[in-house]
Parts: structure tokens; C-alpha cells; sequence
């Protein structure tokens, strides 16, 4: 496969510095030679250019660098939309907001394509707030919303091209949630699988359930992976740490199963935070991740997952 990296070194919608780094520390970690040592052809595009921001005023005075993210995710958009064209893209963040760019970007294509756009979100957090909601004001808890077509952006982030249908959003770990994301949720109808649900079924049941649904649709696959998905204790490096997270093997058989699917056509790695972290190990981990993800094995396996057989 054709792989295309492209940076996206974003870190104002994060509450804190440091996500800026992250595209170079998945640099160092060997994300490329790693991809490569796979078989993949690795394109690297380098960094998003961000426009310059104009000055916005909104209503809600919690909002922190609403120019600044309105304006990268203009430009990361477009460089989404641009670098699928013929490739699997490999966003590097950069705090989560560069979500609402690729998202959006993809979204393009794959409405161009005539494939309805599925996106899984894994993460400690649903990032559904709008800029009405949002209490922190930290513009990393918007991206979900903004992909989805919820009310609020017109006039501050940039004109959605095509909406993700919130029936084809699946998030899946769960353990931050606020309460009008909560409510938001529940009304858009997003298929939300917290970590209680995660340790009563376990990730590989619920994953194969929304895979299958892709599968059906003839369906494109966005997936976005924050490391705060990941429990604290394995990727410390990370702004919002927050316990009870995916383990180790949980996160790799997640990856596993992508991988089976042959689904995928997108990837955010997003929140790493390499100022904290501890001699490259989130880094290192978040590079695994994205090798299982693309078709690292432990053993070769000859039937995919997610057909039900026991192989
Ligand atoms: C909280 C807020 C958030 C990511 C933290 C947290 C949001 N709901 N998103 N880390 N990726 O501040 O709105
Ligand atoms: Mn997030
Ligand atoms: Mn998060
Ligand atoms: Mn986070």
C-alpha cells in the first residue's frame, strides 16, 4: 500500500504546550522505516502550513485560539482531501483539533467517491463539544462535532464540505465524558462504547459488530487514535492522562483487527505530547500501533477476524 505522512503540528487546542513536537518524536520513533520494513510505500509530505488566522469573536469567552484552529483546520483539510487522493494517509498530530481538518477532508473524498465515511474514535474522550458547550474552552473537545455536522460552527470554523452521518461514528474508550456531551450523544445517536462496556464485552466483539457494519456499506474507514485512549501507565505522554485506559494488548488486538479488515483508508495519531514523555516510550508505543495497524504479526494468521471463523 501507498502511505502518505503528513504533519500536522497543532497544539492550541490542547491546554498545554508540547503537541507540537509530536509529529517529530513519531519521526524518531521510525514510523517511516517502520512502515516501510512492512512493505508499504511511505510518502512524506512534511507539515501542514496553517493560513493566516483572522480575528474571530464568539460569544462564549472561554474559547481559546479560535482563529489559530479555525485556520489550521482550513489548511488541513484541504491537504487531507488532496493527500487521499491516491494514498492512505497517516495524519501526525498535533493535539486532537486536527481531527476536525482530516475528518472533514476525508469526508470530501469519500462523498466524491460515492463511499459513505465511517469514522472510529478511540479515546479517553468523545471531543463533542460545539463552541457553545465547551467549559475549558480547549478547542481539542470539538473535532467529533464538528465532523458530525453539529450547530454552532457557520461563520467560525470553515464551511463542512459533507457531514459524517453520526450512525456511521463509533467511539470507543470512553472514561471522560461532560455532561452536554453526554446528552449530545445520546441524541445524535453515535454508537458510544465506554470502558465499562469494553471490560463487561470485552474490544473484540464491539469492534467486529461496527466493522461488519463498514463492510456492509461498501464503507470508507477514518480511524483516530489519541493516546489517550491508551492507559496512563503504558503512554504517559499525554496533556490529559486520565486512568482505566486500554491496555497494551487491548490496543494491538484493536489494531489487529483493523488491519484484518482491510477497511481502513485513513489514520490520525493524535495528543502525543512528547515533552511528557519518558525516554520515547509513548512515542515508540504509538509507532507499534500504527505497524499492527498496517500489518505487523506476531504469526501469520491466514483468515481475517472479523468472518466469525475460528482460525
Ligand atoms: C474535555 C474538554 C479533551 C482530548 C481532552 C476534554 C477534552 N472534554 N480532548 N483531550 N483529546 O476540555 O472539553
Ligand atoms: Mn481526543
Ligand atoms: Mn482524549
Ligand atoms: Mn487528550
Amino acid at each position: 500500500m501507498r502511505c502518505r505522512i503528513v504533519g500536522a503540528p497543532v497544539q492550541d487546542g490542547a491546554g498545554r504546550m508540547g503537541c507540537e513536537m509530536g509529529p517529530s518524536a513519531l519521526r524518531t520513533a521510525g514510523l517511516v522505516s517502520v512502515l516501510s520494513e512492512l512493505g508499504h510505500e511511505v510518502e512524506d509530505w512534511g507539515a501542514v502550513q496553517p493560513a493566516a488566522a483572522r480575528a474571530i469573536a464568539h460569544g462564549n469567552l472561554a474559547l481559546k485560539a479560535l482563529p489559530e484552529i479555525s485556520a489550521w483546520t482550513a489548511a488541513i483539510a484541504e491537504t487531507a482531501y488532496e493527500a487521499s487522493e491516491d494514498a492512505m494517509p497517516i495524519f501526525l498530530g498535533g493535539d486532537h483539533a486536527i481531527s476536525a481538518g482530516t475528518v472533514s477532508g476525508i469526508a470530501r473524498r469519500a462523498a466524491e467517491r460515492g463511499r459513505p465515511l465511517f469514522v472510529l474514535w478511540l479515546d479517553a474522550h468523545p471531543d463533542f463539544h460545539t463552541l457553545d458547550t465547551t467549559v475549558s474552552g480547549n478547542l481539542h473537545g470539538v473535532p467529533l462535532a464538528y465532523a458530525s455536522g453539529r450547530p454552532g460552527f457557520n461563520g467560525y470554523f470553515p464551511d463542512l464540505p459533507v457531514a459524517v452521518d453520526p450512525a456511521r461514528i463509533c467511539v470507543m474508550g470512553l472514561r471522560s465524558v461532560d455532561p452536554a456531551e453526554r446528552r449530545a450523544l445520546s441524541e445524535a445517536g453515535v454508537t458510544v462504547h465506554d470502558m465499562r462496556t469494553i471490560d463487561e464485552h470485552g474490544v473484540a466483539p464491539l469492534l467486529r459488530a461496527f466493522l461488519a457494519l463498514v463492510e456492509k456499506a461498501n464503507g470508507l474507514l477514518h480511524v483516530s487514535l489519541d493516546v489517550d485512549f491508551l492507559d496512563p501507565s503504558i503512554a504517559p505522554a499525554v496533556g490529559t492522562t486520565v486512568p482505566g485506559g486500554a491496555t497494551f494488548r487491548e490496543a494491538h488486538l484493536v489494531m489487529e483487527m483493523l488491519s484484518d479488515s482491510g477497511l481502513v483508508s485513513s489514520l490520525d495519531l493524535v495528543e502525543l505530547n512528547p515533552f511528557l514523555d519518558e525516554r520515547g516510550r509513548t512515542a515508540t508505543l504509538m509507532v507499534d500501533l500504527a505497524a499492527s495497524l498496517m500489518g505487523r504479526r506476531i504469526m501469520d494468521r491466514p483468515t481475517r477476524s472479523h468472518s466469525g471463523s475460528i482460525a
